[in-house]
């Protein structure tokens, strides 16, 4: 599972600073919250954290923190981003995928930088530009492995003339596969 997004989503209801339960999911997948949510794959965890993978991330609170790297999650941050490039965090997260794969991408909207997505609920500062999301689309979609998509947290409330949900609806016809030109993978 990649997991596009500001924030890492892997609050636990003993540590959550707001309560929210928008930031707990990822928690869940991984086992850890309540048996009501953790169980609903009919095993737990859903999901082991070493096949998760988070890009984008810039925003953790305190205890989301520790838990995170006490199930050793694996997560290119934007200081990450900043420091390689979108190019080589997206070649490291998707290493090793072969052909069994079931990929699923996550999207919350609040991935993307809130100067070309402003119509979410929870901006943060410092987010990837059109360039390096349409990088990071792009390459999820040469690897073939695309199994399932969520797109999260799009609001139209708070959205500036459908700018965002256009990029969005963009952003996803790269991730199925739109390029600008015939293009041989390997
Ligand atoms: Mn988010």
């Amino acid at each position: 599972m990649l997991w596009l997004d500001a924030h890492a989503d892997f609050n636990t209801q003993a540590v959550t600073p707001s309560g929210n339960l928008h930031g707990m999911p990822v928690a869940c997948l991984c086992g850890h919250g309540p048996d009501g949510l953790t169980g609903l794959a009919g095993q737990i965890p859903a999901l082991a954290p070493d096949w998760v993978r988070q890009i984008g991330i810039r925003s953790v609170d305190e205890g989301e923190k520790r838990l995170v790297q006490q199930v050793g999650l694996e997560v290119f941050d934007m200081r990450f981003i900043d420091e390689h490039g979108m190019r080589a965090a997206m070649a490291q997260a998707l290493a090793g995928l072969d052909p069994d794969t079931h990929l699923h991408v996550s999207f919350d909207v609040d991935f993307l930088d809130p100067d070309i997505a402003p119509g979410v609920a929870t901006t943060v500062r410092g987010g990837p530009t059109y360039r390096e999301a349409q990088l990071c689309m792009e390459m999820i979609a040469d690897t073939g492995r695309l199994a399932s998509l969520d797109v999260m947290e799009l609001n139209p409330a708070y959205d500036l003339r459908n700018r965002t949900a256009e990029l969005a609806v963009d952003l996803i016809a790269s991730l199925f596969g739109k390029s600008t030109l015939m293009r041989q993978t390997l």
